[in-house]
């Protein structure tokens, strides 16, 4: 189903900051949702209070409509979900899982439901569930992804379901977002263009990983463990795909990934950390204010919609 994302979220443009553990936090979401964007906090890194903490201040810093996202392999999700209905979040998305069993809660708490799928059964299970929009999110995104492309994955998730479907993965530009629309989607989600914002508070040694990646510069981690993560490919990276072809145990591929995004999100250890990206980095090449880059890729994106009508309406 097509639809204007923007009156349903409330925001002047259909961008999605895509949400991203230790980075996407009250700052950068604010920025996002100040440029008009909606801006998405994420919690993969925080327990229940933490949350709350982040959701107080990010409502400081902006009384524009934002949404705070729930990693449902997180073991704090129980509490998360508690703080986010008491502190009267208006959206919320979900990743690494369904959010079936918590759904109840968020309609009575008024708070509309978007969770990311990387499959047509997920995307119809979560509408049967009541859910009020989709983000079909292909494998070109980074951290935790699933098999099918976003080209081929937005167009069959949009003829399966009658709620707006968002597209996510390989998205950075006015080319991607037109290239959506094309696909059936009512809105982008961007995560790694959002990454050189100046607004985000990752560590400048991650960002310069990001500008100077290349097409081909990221892998997928935990092919084995059912959980594949994309991650620029670096020592970690390397040193995860040595332990998997060994046939290692969860146990010990676990003992080497804890921590490491922190470690380079944080630390800015990006040779043993793990900096997680999307394919679309090699198109990512300056830092510029969440402002610059809505405004920039929406401008590009409006363009190239009348160029191309104006060229196939003859
Ligand atoms: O959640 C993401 N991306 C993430 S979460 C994350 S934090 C993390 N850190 C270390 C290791 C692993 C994760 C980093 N990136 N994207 C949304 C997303 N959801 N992608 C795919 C899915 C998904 C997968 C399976 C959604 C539903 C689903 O359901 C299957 C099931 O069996 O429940």
């Amino acid at each position: 189903m097509y639809a204007d994302i923007c009156k349903v979220l409330g925001i002047k443009y259909p961008i999605i900051q895509g949400a991203m553990a230790w980075i996407s936090d009250a700052d950068l979401v604010a920025a996002v949702s100040n440029a008009g964007g909606l801006g998405v906090l994420a919690t993969g890194h925080l327990d229940g209070e933490g949350c709350r903490q982040e959701i107080r201040r990010l409502k400081e810093m902006t009384d524009k409509p934002y949404a705070v996202n729930v990693m449902l392999l997180s073991p704090f999700v129980e509490q998360i979900v508690e703080v986010i209905c008491e502190e009267k979040v208006p959206i919320v998305t979900t990743g690494a899982g369904s959010p079936g069993k918590y759904m109840k809660k968020f309609k009575e708490a008024g708070v509309k439901v978007i969770p990311v799928v990387p499959s047509v059964a997920m995307a119809k299970m979560m509408v049967k569930d009541g859910v009020d929009a989709l983000i079909a999110e292909g494998t070109e995104s980074g951290g935790h992804v699933g098999k099918t492309t976003t080209m081929a994955l937005v167009p069959q998730v949009v003829d399966a379901v009658d709620v707006p479907v968002i597209a996510a993965g390989g998205i950075a530009d006015g080319r991607g977002i037109a290239a959506a629309y094309m696909l059936g989607a009512s809105g982008v989600q961007i995560g790694t263009r959002f990454l050189v914002a100046k607004e985000c508070n990752v560590h400048p040694n991650y960002k310069a990983k990001i500008i100077k990646a290349k097409d081909i510069d990221t892998t997928t981690t935990g092919n084995s463990t059912g959980h594949p993560v994309r991650v620029i490919k670096n020592k970690m990276a390397r040193a995860y795909e040595a332990l998997e072809k060994k046939n290692a145990s969860a146990e010990e591929l676990e003992e080497l990934g804890r921590g490491a995004l922190k470690k380079a999100v944080v630390d800015g250890d990006v040779d043993n950390g793990s900096v997680m990206s999307g394919q679309i980095a090699g198109l990512v090449k300056k830092e510029q204010t969440c402002k610059e880059i809505i405004e920039e890729m929406y401008g590009e994106f409006i363009q190239i919609m009348k160029n191309t009508a104006e060229l196939y309406s003859k």
